[in-house]
């Protein structure tokens, strides 16, 4: 597997004046390095017993300890890998060595990192997958204690009862890691900054984003959940920045945070009036008319083909946002133009709530169909033989 190159944080810039820049300071981090150490394993130890009344003491040199490792948690509540990008270098501690009297040495404290769910984690000098943490809960040792050294008392033989011998302990285990966190969620918004994509996350999930008639107003991603109709399971939604033309090099917030929807099910495309604009100018309520639209829809959708052609084999759900500041005139055109493409929009408000019920439907039985398909897969894989 490839070692993808680290997002650069550089690259990121956003228009001046925006006041949503300065209290960003990326707290978000989805890409760190980190070196782990596990602890070595204690040594065991060569000593005999001396004690009055029995003659013959045997050796009784205890076994070394194990050395403690470097374990991964996969918390839910955490969005980000902040904290470790404070703290790169993480060692465990080294088991003790055994003692007198058969004595075992003490185990060495393993160091547990918690890390935001998604995080996949890749060896950084071999580009080797290592896991990936999907489940709340879930660990994943990155760095193995050594093992604690066998010490004398096992080592007695007829004939040699007083064994000088004992093992070290083994080297605990060391790499670099790189820790990439791809969020996991059900569905993902896309689309031109201002296009409501944070409003309808806040209408339809327990999320509340930060929204504003501004651009790049959101610039990290954003997670909400709904439940389904039956409330039986949750269903994730992942809000991200913004996209605009050039995104791939770099553009606005550029396309690094795709990587967060690279996992979901269902895409919503997100268009509006008052969002993006056209070698004209501008789109704003004026002139929010079919042409407009279709252009800035494909251009959203040339960024998610650069970025990765398999965002678009995703079931997609184009959406038409802030309809309450349309005239019906206006929206029909629109419609029309897109079925003529073979586009069917939904058509939604977040400030009067139309079309919200029925996108969340739609979302989920999006979701169970992908998750359906996944299944039926996996069972013609290992269906019977054809004749
Ligand atoms: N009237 C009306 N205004 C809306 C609606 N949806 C969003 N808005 C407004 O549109 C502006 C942009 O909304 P956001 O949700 O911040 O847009 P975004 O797509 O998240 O924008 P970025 O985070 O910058 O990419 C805000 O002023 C919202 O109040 C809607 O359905 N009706
Ligand atoms: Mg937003």
């Amino acid at each position: 597997m490839a070692i993808l190159p680290p997002p650069l944080i550089t690259r990121i810039f956003a228009p001046q004046g925006n006041p949503a820049v300065s209290e960003n300071k990326s707290r978000f981090v989805d890409y760190v390095k980190i070196h782990v150490k596990a602890g070595d394993g204690g040594d065991g130890a060569v000593a005999f017993l001396r004690e009055k009344f029995v003659p013959f003491g045997g050796p009784a040199g205890g076994d070394g300890g194990r050395g403690g490792s470097v374990i991964l948690r996969a918390e839910e509540e955490l969005m980000t890998l902040l904290d470790l990008k404070m703290r790169t270098n993480w060692v465990a501690e080294r088991g003790q060595n055994g003692g007198k009297k058969n004595m075992s040495g003490r185990s060495g404290k393993d160091v547990t990192l918690k890390v935001p769910l998604g995080t996949q984690v890749l060896d950084a000098d071999t580009g080797e997958e290592i896991g990936d943490l999907t489940t709340p809960g879930q660990l994943l040792v990155v760095a193995a204690g050594g093992g604690g050294g066998k010490g004398n008392q096992h080592f007695a033989t007829p004939t040699n009862r007083a064994p000088r011998k004992a093992y070290p302990g083994t080297e605990g285990e060391e790499r670099n890691i790189i820790l990439e966190l791809k969020v996991i969620a059900e569905a993902g918004l896309v689309g031109l900054p201002n296009a409501g994509k944070s409003t309808l996350l806040a209408a339809i999930t327990s999320a509340n984003p930060k929204i504003g008639a501004y651009p790049f107003t959101t610039l990290s991603p954003n997670l909400g959940v709904f439940m389904n109709q039956e409330f039986e399971r949750r269903i994730t939604v992942a809000d991200i920045p913004g996209l605009i033309e050039g995104a791939h090099s770099g553009h606005g917030l550029g396309d690094r945070f795709l990587r967060h929807i690279e996992r979901t099910k269902v895409l919503l495309h997100l268009i509006g009036p008052e969002s993006g604009e056209t070698p004209e100018g501008e789109i704003t309520l004026a002139n929010a008319d079919a042409e407009s639209l279709l252009y800035a829809y494909e251009l959203v959708t040339r960024e998610l083909e650069q970025y990765s052609a398999s965002l678009l084999d995703k079931p997609k759900l184009v959406c038409l946002t802030k309809i309450d500041l349309i005239s019906d005139e206006q929206q029909q055109e629109i419609i029309d133009a897109f079925a003529e493409k073979g586009i069917d929009l939904f058509l939604l408000s977040a400030e009067d709530g139309r079309g919200l019920a029925e996108l969340k439907l739609k979302i989920e039985e999006l979701v169970v169909q992908q998750e359906v398909d996944e299944n039926t897969d996996e069972v013609e894989e290992f269906g019977p033989l054809e004749e």
